[in-house]
């Protein structure tokens, strides 16, 4: 599969500032005018593209709200779903994953199977995605839905193994999650150990919050950083600014 032009953009954009920032909208997590605010100004605080994604859906409409969040932003809107109803028509590429940490056949295969046709016909752009789930404290929402257990959070042999097997069958990218509003993100040394074992480059996110925990990551070797939850809570577009300056070590500033 020849890659996509979302997905080698992001690379370029990332190789050019050292690393990355994606913003992870939850059209559940906030109201609608807090998460629009964020998509308008995400461009201009640095951020590289947005995912929007949710474990499970109470109460918003979500192919709307990425309708909505795609006409706020210049930036590529990316569908990090969680589950085939969240494939819908107005965004440019999907992080199409697989939870490979886990062995539960329905977020292995199952939901992939029902989404692949809805990728195809709404001709959003497919980016494999390896997901792997890392122990973070106390259980996530992820964990809790997907009913599966998280790789141990000191064992990089294990999460090492399984990013290069992804790697091997043929997937573009690597995602190390801890979960939405984890206490305990992906350990820098896990980051460090899989970045340097595996090609496909690799997506950190889960309870990252500040501007120190996004560079120990980039530095460690992850080519983004996600951010979500900390910008929801406290709706800050300076600390937006911040964590994107800190996971771009070598842009050029133009004053
Ligand atoms: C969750 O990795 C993302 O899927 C982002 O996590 O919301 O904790 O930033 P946070």
């Amino acid at each position: 599969m020849i890659p996509g032009k979302v997905y080698t953009d992001l690379l370029r954009r990332s190789d050019e500032k050292g690393g990355g920032l994606l913003l992870l909208i939850d059209p559940d997590a906030c109201p609608e005018s807090s998460y629009l605010q964020l998509a308008e100004s995400a461009a201009d605080c640095g951020v590289d593209a947005i995912l929007v994604g949710t474990s499970f859906l109470l109460s918003s409409c979500f192919a709307s709200a990425v309708k909505k969040i795609k006409a706020a932003t210049s930036l590529p809107v990316i569908l990090f779903p969680g589950s085939f109803a969240q494939v819908t028509p107005d965004a440019d590429a999907i992080l199409f994953t697989s939870l490979i940490s886990g062995r539960n056949p329905n977020y292995l295969i199952d939901e992939q199977i029902k989404g692949a046709p809805l990728v195809k016909r709404f001709g959003l752009e497919a980016i494999p995605t390896a997901y792997m789930l890392i122990e973070s404290g106390p259980q996530t929402s992820v964990q809790f839905i997907s009913n599966t257990t998280p790789i141990p959070r000191s064992k990089n042999d294990i999460a090492c193994a399984h990013t290069l097997a992804a790697q091997y069958m043929g997937m573009k990218l690597a995602y190390l999650e801890a979960g939405s509003g984890a206490s305990d993100p992906v350990p820098v040394e896990m980051v460090r150990a899989v970045s340097s074992y595996v090609d496909i480059p690799v997506i950190v996110g889960g309870g990252i919050r500040t501007p120190e925990e996004c560079a120990e990551r980039i530095e460690a070797g992850a080519s983004f950083v996600v951010v979500g939850n900390v910008l929801e809570k406290n709706n800050g577009l300076g600390r937006l600014r911040e964590l994107a300056a800190a996971t771009h070590p070598t842009e050029t500033v133009h004053v």
